[in-house]
């Protein structure tokens, strides 16, 4: 039996190229031909890289200068309690603590790190969030602005997802400054999400909650006493909340969390801000401000400060991630302190939460007028906790 010259042999053994690949559906496999002709098309185009009949070279497991992980963590995704009727997906560094957004990952220049994430999200859940039926199912890790290989992408098209019931290793590098070449390193804010729940873009993983901070520190960066991860993203959300349901601090016990932003006076707090979804929005706080650089400081003479701009308020795009660091109450004392977006209808509808800064005791003096202590968190609310609060479609 003779096969055309063309065709790719099915009988012999399947090349090893690292992790196994799942089992794919006729016409994903269609699709990946064609989409492997154009590569090799394009490369020859490009100058021949592409070596007819000889053996493919294995894609890097890992980033250059990464031969070995610093540091190795464990990362759950799993389903969480439904917000109505809304699917809610959560990771976390275990499966009971996952939330949206996610742990904020913190890495220094010059780390590898590397996150074996399991796939504890129900078959069926995958399935429901799927928008077509050839889409395979598993949910990944995609992350912006530190160095990973293809095998760290977290797509479909590069087969670096998690099936349901499995794990994956994703190696990510904080690559370093290099003043010979003129690299500018990784550190910066950052976030991670999905890019394969739902469709190619993992959309309905980002909508559900899958996705969350990251911060690469450079040695010498000022350390915060808390981080908070804010995501702004459609329907007028943060971290995908709206309203009262943005801010269920209890203060005569205030656990700080996704829906807790707390502080006492004088600490440094750092907010990891992110765009996600499909609308421009703006990040503002009020009683606070900051120097527009890497880490939201600047330190100097006057005149190397006034090189900066001191702001208040940054526009965020889709996709668009900066940092902030300020300290909680400097001048201004204690109390609530609305942290919102500033396009008008967005704060209107809800966009809008609360940055509540005790005393350097811990405690919320009284006057404000919003003092919870006294009442369920909620209860104070012109707003119904529940009611209107929460993000429906
Ligand atoms: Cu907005």
């Amino acid at each position: 039996m003779t096969a055309p010259a063309w065709r790719l042999t099915e009988d012999g053994p399947a090349p090893e190229t690292g992790p196994a690949r799942p089992a794919r559906s006729g016409s994903t496999t269609r699709r990946m031909f064609v989409v492997a002709a154009i590569v090799v098309v394009t490369l020859l185009g490009a100058g021949g890289f592409a070596v007819a009949g000889g053996a493919a070279a294995l894609l890097p497991e890992r980033p250059e200068g990464c031969a070995s992980p610093d540091r190795s963590i464990k990362l759950y995704a799993v389903e969480l309690p439904r917000d109505g009727n809304q699917i809610r997906l959560g990771y976390g560094l275990t499966p009971e603590t996952a939330s949206y957004p996610g742990p904020t990952m913190e890495m220094t220049e010059g780390e590898c790190l590397a996150i074996t994430l399991y796939n504890q999200v129900p078959v069926a859940t995958l399935e429901a969030l799927r928008t077509d039926p050839t889409h395979p199912l598993g949910v990944s890790l995609h992350a912006h602005g530190v160095k990973y290989t293809q095998l760290s992408d977290g797509t479909a098209q590069s087969f670096s997802y998690v099936p349901p019931g499995q794990s994956r290793t994703y190696t990510w590098f904080a690559q370093k400054r290099n003043r010979t070449t003129g690299t500018p390193g990784t550190a910066g804010y950052w976030w991670y999400h999905d890019h394969v729940v739902g469709g190619p873009h993992g959309t309905k993983g980002l909508g559900a909650g899958l996705f969350g901070g990251l911060v690469v520190r450079r040695a010498g960066d000022p350390k915060p006493d808390r981080t908070y991860t804010t995501v702004f993203g459609d329907q007028q959300s943060i971290n995908l909340r709206r309203g009262a349901a943005t801010d269920t601090c209890d203060y005569a016990n205030p656990q700080p969390g996704p829906t807790c932003l707390v502080a006492k006076k004088g600490e440094r707090v750092e907010f990891i801000v992110v765009g996600m979804g499909n609308d421009m929005h703006t990040f503002h706080v009020h009683g606070h401000s900051w120097a527009d650089t890497r880490t939201g400081t600047v330190s100097g003479t006057n005149a190397e400060v006034d090189q900066v701009p001191i702001i208040d308020n940054k526009t965020l795009g889709p996709g668009d991630s900066f940092g902030v660091q300020i300290i909680a109450g400097e001048s201004v004392g204690p109390g609530h302190w609305m942290l919102h977006c500033h396009m008008q209808f967005h704060s209107d509808a809800g966009m809008s939460t609360t940055l509540h800064v005790l005393d350097e005791n811990g405690n919320m003096p009284p006057g404000g007028g919003h003092d919870h202590a006294a009442a369920p968190a909620g209860a104070t609310d012109a707003e119904p906790a529940v009611a209107g609060a929460h993000q429906h479609k």
